[in-house]
């Protein structure tokens, strides 16, 4: 009878979404061979795991020669013989052999394109689908927050802000969540188009649009109007979240934005106007990430009515989100797997942030390939909460598009968040 033991495990290099190399995994077992993909940030958080580069003339520097090198020969003699069912297993192998904190021996793309095939793998040796080998019976959909304009190191405009992601909070299922996006993106390129020109319907590297605006209420009430045109009420059927990822225009706690210098105070009030006037339910990296203090206080001023999410600042790091949870710093964690460089210790920092009453998102990158791991992820973990993107440009509706099929799968089990899904659980 066949076992789920791993015959072979062998990396490849592939391109992201933005024609850089990244790191793919294969792994062989009785059950055939599955594969998965690393993606790649750009706005990186300082304490992310080390992504490992080849530097030299290839590619500009940015091959993954040596990651693929790692995986193997280092990694595929160590998980030859495994049970590929036991991802904590293979994980907490490669853990011990790279023996770092930063995860600079095998390189942290190396170790999540290995993981992530490892997941799935398993997941087919036991005729599962991949969220329920990672998670027995789960059934929770997530509410996709999807970005429709793009910012900071994701476009080339004048937006500070890095996302303006729309929230479907009427929806009472994915699927209509999904449809109600995208209805409002397709709105939003008519309103551009009409008042900016063609040029402003090109588009960042989440497939939001990249118009030529210089101020953040520009693009929030264009997304606003969008809504209203698209037949929905802001607020009731499409709120608005933020990913201000506000490291990259802070320098020694001086934030430029919205052709400011703004201090620690005057960011506050910033975001509380913001707030006021904006149907907001979720603002992410919204001070420096080292700026634990006052990511405290920003939850104390506005963590009732927003959700406050961090991602530069938590790096899906358990130790990081120990010292935020302390410090009551945000209220929700970014889950990315690769920031951290397995799937175990990901969702070892969704679980300590659950136990905290934290919320989860999980998360895609900038960089993104055809792998739709997270969205098994997502429903695996019960968060409740993607995002991947715009619902445009197929690296980002892989994710969407699996999950529709889950739903469907699923059937009459699927479950889906109400409109209070970003609303701190009580401790
Ligand atoms: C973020 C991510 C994904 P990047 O900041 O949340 O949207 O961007 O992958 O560039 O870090
Ligand atoms: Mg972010």
């Amino acid at each position: 009878m066949a076992d789920g033991k791993v015959l072979n495990v062998r990396g490849r290099e592939v391109l992201d979404s933005r024609g850089n190399p990244t790191v793919e995994a294969e792994i062989t077992t009785s059950f055939g061979v599955i594969s998965a993909i690393a993606p790649s940030g750009a706005s990186t958080g300082t304490h992310e795991v080390l992504e490992l580069r080849d530097g030299g003339k290839r590619y500009g520097g940015k091959g993954v020669q040596k990651a693929v090198q790692n995986v193997n020969k280092l990694i595929a003699p160590k998980l030859k013989g495994m049970d590929v069912t036991d991802l904590r297993a293979i994980d907490q192998v490669m853990i011990e052999l790279d023996g770092t904190k930063t995860k600079e021996r095998l390189g942290g793309n190396a170790m999540v394109a290995v993981s992530l095939a490892a997941a799935r793998a398993g997941a087919a040796a036991n005729g599962l689908e991949l969220h329920e080998h990672l998670v027995p019976g789960s059934k929770l959909l997530p509410m996709p927050m999807m970005n429709i304009i793009n910012g900071g190191k994701h476009a080339g405009t004048g937006l500070k802000i890095q996302e303006f992601m729309i929230v479907p909070v009427g929806a009472t299922k994915f699927s209509d969540a999904l449809r109600m996006g995208a209805e409002v993106y397709q709105t939003l390129r008519t309103i551009l188009k009409e008042s900016f020109g063609p040029a402003a319907i090109n588009v960042g590297d989440e497939g939001g649009f990249a118009p030529p605006f210089d101020d953040t209420r520009q693009a929030l009430d264009a997304i606003v109007k969008a809504i209203v045109k698209a037949g929905y009420e802001p607020g009731k059927e499409v709120s608005l979240a933020l990913d201000c990822a506000a490291s990259e225009f802070c320098d020694q706690g001086v934030y430029s934005i919205d052709k400011r210098r703004v201090g620690p105070q005057d960011l506050m009030d910033y975001y509380s106007a913001l707030v006021r006037d904006y149907p907001l339910v979720s603002i992410e990296d919204p001070v420096d990430e080292e700026a634990f203090d006052l990511m405290a206080l920003m939850t104390l001023r506005m963590g009732r009515k927003v959700q406050i999410i961090g991602d530069d600042m938590f790096v899906t790091n358990v130790e990081r989100i120990r010292k935020a949870i302390s410090k009551k710093a945000g209220n929700c964690t970014l889950l990315k797997v690769n920031q951290i460089g397995t799937v175990s210790e990901s969702m070892d920092a969704a679980k300590l942030s659950f136990e905290a009453g934290y919320r989860v998102v999980v998360s895609h990158r900038s960089g993104e390939t055809e792998d739709t791991s997270i969205a098994d992820l997502a429903v695996a973990l019960g968060c409740g909460q993607i995002k991947t993107g715009a619902p445009a440009r197929a690296e980002r509706t892989a994710k969407y598009n699996r999950l529709l099929r889950i739903e469907e799968m699923l059937g009459k089990k699927a479950a889906f968040p109400g409109a209070d899904f970003y609303k701190p659980k009580k401790s």
